[in-house]
């Protein structure tokens, strides 16, 4: 008998499973209506689902094997009824029938490898195979996108965490061998061979295992500065300065952090085009600078590292690394490194020696292997 079985007393119908992300370049972008680059993880939460004759969602998570499931009344949703983790797939819900859709009762039991508290999108990952198990089950016929959209509705107004929606794209649209190369103004994109064995490279993720306090609330005063710089520069979002009039539009900020926060923006947006242009051109190992450039851009000009991650990313290029960046909304979580193979492994005990040195627990390091978006798993 599954776990399922014995918690629901009937037998799964399907297995979906929904990625985790880092995202390559292109951080705090999103809400500005800019351009992203993530890439899928290998690392996943995976439901187990069987539909319900009645309107109660009952859920389950792996992380808390010895807990009842939670118990949900789909016509009594409302923002804010929900609290803990399973607040996430009701908003998925919720949002699905806020949108129109007629869904029916479910059980479901989430199992998960995706580190959680890492920056990685654990969250994203949890409302994403929610919206694509229900979606199938109900033979909703949504796309991707629009289940994308929904998990971020959820997440938005159902939760009440004002994110962006690279982590929901990626968790929902990812190809396995590529990055994801997405406006985020129309969700057009384009799926970016990121073949990194074949030129000889590796791309870490060093989890800290830190995730400072203030984080939630400094995300919204940070979308709350880019929004006060568009205003002051005239434009619906930042993503509609022109980078090559960036040194005008700054002197027309008076407020100096503002300005820096606009910098960044500007700037970010124009490091995914270079990223895109190299790996286009083959280059992948040539990136390497960018994505250092652009951890310095989000310490200084975005404040949004943390000791932890500023301190991966020295100790990572000090070892040789080509490049390395924090990654994620920041304060905490993960940065990536780009080494050569050979490389690899040094790269990952300098790191570790570092934060012994300090006192500091160990990191988790593991290789970023870009993998396949959500889907139904044949059982
Ligand atoms: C978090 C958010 F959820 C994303 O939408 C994005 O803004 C990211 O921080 C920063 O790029 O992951």
């Amino acid at each position: 008998m599954t776990d399922h079985e014995r918690l629901f007393g009937t037998a799964p119908e399907g297995l979906w499973a929904a990625p985790g992300r880092v995202n390559l370049i292109g951080e705090h972008t999103d809400y500005n209506e800019g351009y992203v680059m993530p890439l899928a993880l290998p690392q996943t939460i995976k439901a187990l689902v069987s539909r319900r004759p009645d309107r109660l969602l009952r859920l389950h998570s792996g992380h808390e094997p010895d807990a009842e499931p939670v118990t949900v009344d789909l016509a009594a949703l409302a923002p804010g009824a929900v609290p803990g983790w399973a607040a996430y797939p009701a908003g998925v819900a919720w949002a699905l029938a806020e949108a129109g859709h007629e869904i029916g009762g479910a059980n479901i039991s989430f199992d998960s490898d995706v580190p959680t508290g890492a920056g990685l999108s654990s969250s994203a990952a949890l409302e994403v195979v929610t919206a694509l198990a229900l979606n199938d089950l109900g033979g909703l016929g949504l796309p991707p996108e629009t289940l994308a959209r929904l998990s971020q509705r959820a997440e938005n107004d159902f939760v009440g965490v004002p994110s962006g929606i690279l982590d929901q794209m990626a968790s929902a649209c990812c190809v396995a061998g590529h990055v994801l190369h997405l406006d985020t103004r129309d969700l057009g994109r384009r799926h970016v061979p990121f073949a990194m064995a074949v030129e000889g490279l590796r791309l870490l993720v060093v989890d800290t295992r830190v995730k400072h306090a203030h984080a939630d609330g400094a995300y919204a005063k940070r979308r709350a500065e880019c929004e006060a710089g568009a205003a002051a520069l005239g434009v619906p979002f930042l993503r509609d300065v022109d980078h090559d009039d960036l040194d005008a539009a700054l002197t027309r900020l008076t407020d100096p952090v503002v300005r820096r926060r606009v910098r960044h923006v500007v700037t970010e947006d124009r490091r995914v085009e270079r990223v895109i242009a190299l790996l286009d051109a083959g280059r992948a190992r040539d990136i390497g600078p960018l994505l250092t450039e652009g951890h310095a851009s989000l310490r200084d000009d975005f404040e949004v590292s943390c000791p932890e991650l500023d301190l991966v990313v020295a100790a990572a290029v000090d070892a040789g690394a080509l490049g390395a960046r924090m990654t994620g909304g920041g304060f905490g979580g993960s940065a990536i490194v780009l080494v050569d193979e050979d490389a690899a492994e040094a790269t990952g005990t300098a790191v570790r020696e570092e934060f012994a040195a300090r006192g500091l627990a160990a990191p988790r390091v593991f290789e970023a292997i870009p993998s396949a978006g959500a889907q139904r798993i044949p059982m």
